[in-house]
């Protein structure tokens, strides 16, 4: 019995070194990310009917070609196996179940479209298919962003607004997408 319990010490020790050696591991590689990639802006989405429940995320990254990426990622139950349709609004105001965000965001004075085509808005994120739990991500590069005070890029303080239909990239000039069903407002990170 005690050479048992001796045992099951030793493997106990060992585990903690096991863990902690991966603990330091993932901290590094964490860090090693960060400096090419860093975050400088967040949005949580929320449903505009009730803003306790949290549908989805999206977060901006600095790079080092002076790019930004967005990851955005959604976990919408409610609207698993369909399509929401995501741009970017005029306005970081949620409020009156997300109409207060206004039309869509626009400095480029272009037409609505489809992401990369000839004429879009800098925000036309578009279509993104939920499966069944209502998962999807969807990841963006562009130069059209920027979080510079002043500059007409800056997307910091613009709504983001999640459609509960299907964006055409035609009608104009909001690919009559549906109603509004989620938003969120783009926060600098500090
Ligand atoms: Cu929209
Ligand atoms: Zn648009």
């Amino acid at each position: 019995m005690m050479v048992n319990l001796f045992y099951i010490k030793l493997n106990f020790i060992d585990m903690k070194n096991i863990f902690l050696g991966l603990a330091i591991a993932t901290i590094a590689f964490l860090s090693a990310c960060t400096k090419t990639n860093k975050e400088i802006a967040q949005a949580t989405l929320t449903e505009t009917a009730d803003n306790t429940k949290t549908i989805g995320t999206a977060k901006f990254y600095e790079l080092s070609d002076g790019k930004i990426r967005m990851d955005i990622e959604m976990n919408f139950a409610a609207r698993a196996d369909s399509n929401v349709a995501v741009h970017f609004h005029e306005h970081g105001d949620c409020g009156n179940m997300g109409e207060n965000t206004h039309g869509h965001w626009n400095p480029t004075k272009e037409a609505h479209g489809k992401w990369g085509s000839a004429a879009y808005h800098s925000g036309d994120i578009g279509n993104i298919m939920l499966d069944s739990k209502g998962h999807a991500t969807l990841s963006v590069t562009t130069d059209r962003w920027s979080v510079k005070d002043g500059d007409v890029k800056n997307i910091i303080g613009r709504g983001i607004i999640v459609h509960g239909g299907t964006d055409d990239y035609t009608t104009q000039p909001t690919g009559n997408s549906g109603p509004r069903v989620g938003c969120g407002v783009i926060e600098a990170v500090k």
